[in-house]
């Protein structure tokens, strides 16, 4: 059996949330603060703790026959890698952003102007399709969202997730660029053999758990139909009888997203005792 290898990051945003990921398919591993490679017990794989932004070359190369990396961090490098599977976390979206004061309103306006950013490519990119033309881009490292403050850029590109960085330092969303959230890339052509597909399924499973809650409740026969149209479950919603004449436990599975609305609409439909629980997998 081929041994995998994942590119993980080692530390920052991406790195609790991808272990988490992991170690939630089943997979178990040490996970030293120091150690930059670790070997999977139960699974033929190991893991790679690396710099994110080394994470898509490697996979490109080889190195890595699979990473967990933000998107931005992919197309900012060009790199050549195969999309497996959005992750739903890590997201965030990168944004123009001017000072507050600023009275521009189309991004033609921005001709002429610095922008600094970290993104460089992503945003040569974008000002290119939209014809702005003769835009200084100022490429720093970090702390992007200092520019205009300092006098070294009229305007920022930088990542945004609650916008209480752009607020704090006196600047304001303008032009929304690219959206991104982790995900699991392979190798161009990757071949998906048996464990990348057991590894993928797993992760699949671990995901559709995630947005899904388990729910039990109580019911009278005669508001059962009512409650029922109102729960998809995996197949359909299960149906037990209580030893209370007339009365129904009904055991099914609803969106993590529509969650509240929907546990309103069983009350108000007569559902009563209604408990809630995480679930870990779903096996389809
Ligand atoms: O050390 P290494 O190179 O591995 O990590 P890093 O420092 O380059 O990246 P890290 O750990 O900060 O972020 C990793 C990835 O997380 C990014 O590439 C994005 O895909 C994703 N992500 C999600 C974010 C954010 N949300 C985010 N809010 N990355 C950065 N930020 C920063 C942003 O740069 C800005 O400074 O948070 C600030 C804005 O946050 P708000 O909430 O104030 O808007
Ligand atoms: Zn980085």
């Amino acid at each position: 059996m081929k041994t995998l290898k994942i590119a993980i990051q080692k530390s920052g945003r991406l790195n609790e949330k991808s272990v988490e990921i992991l170690k939630n398919c089943g997979l178990s591993f040490e996970n030293y603060k120091s150690s930059l490679i670790t070997s999977v017990s139960n699974f033929p794989l190991e893991i790679l703790f690396l710099r994110d932004d080394d994470i898509p070359e490697y996979v490109q190369d080889g190195i890595a026959d699979l990473g967990i990396v933000g998107e931005n961090v992919i197309t900012e490098a060009g790199a050549k890698v195969t999309y497996l599977q959005k992750l739903g976390f890590g997201k965030c979206t990168l944004k123009i952003a001017v000072p507050s004061h600023s009275n521009l309103t189309e991004i033609q306006q921005l001709e002429g102007q610095a922008i600094a950013t970290s993104y460089p490519v992503i945003l040569e990119k974008y000002l290119r399709e939209n014809d702005v033309k003769n835009v200084q881009i100022r490429t720093i490292s970090g702390s992007v969202e200092i520019g205009p403050g300092l006098g070294l850029s009229d305007a920022i590109f930088d990542i945004v997730s609650t916008g209480g960085t752009l607020k704090s330092n006196g600047l304001k969303p303008f032009a929304e660029v690219m959206k991104s959230e982790a995900v699991l890339i392979g190798k161009e052509g990757i071949e998906l053999n048996p464990e990348v597909q057991e590894l993928m399924q797993r992760i699949s499973s671990v995901l559709r758990a995630k947005e899904t809650k388990y729910v039990v409740l109580n019911v009278a026969k005669s508001n059962l139909e009512k409650v029922v149209s109102l729960l998809p479950g995996v197949k359909s919603p299960t149906v037990v009888p209580l030893h209370e004449e007339g009365w129904v436990a009904v055991h099914s599975v609803i969106a993590e997203q529509d969650f509240w609305e929907k546990i309103n609409s069983l009350k108000a439909a007569g559902a009563q005792g209604i408990v809630v629980m995480p679930i870990e997998k779903i096996i389809t």
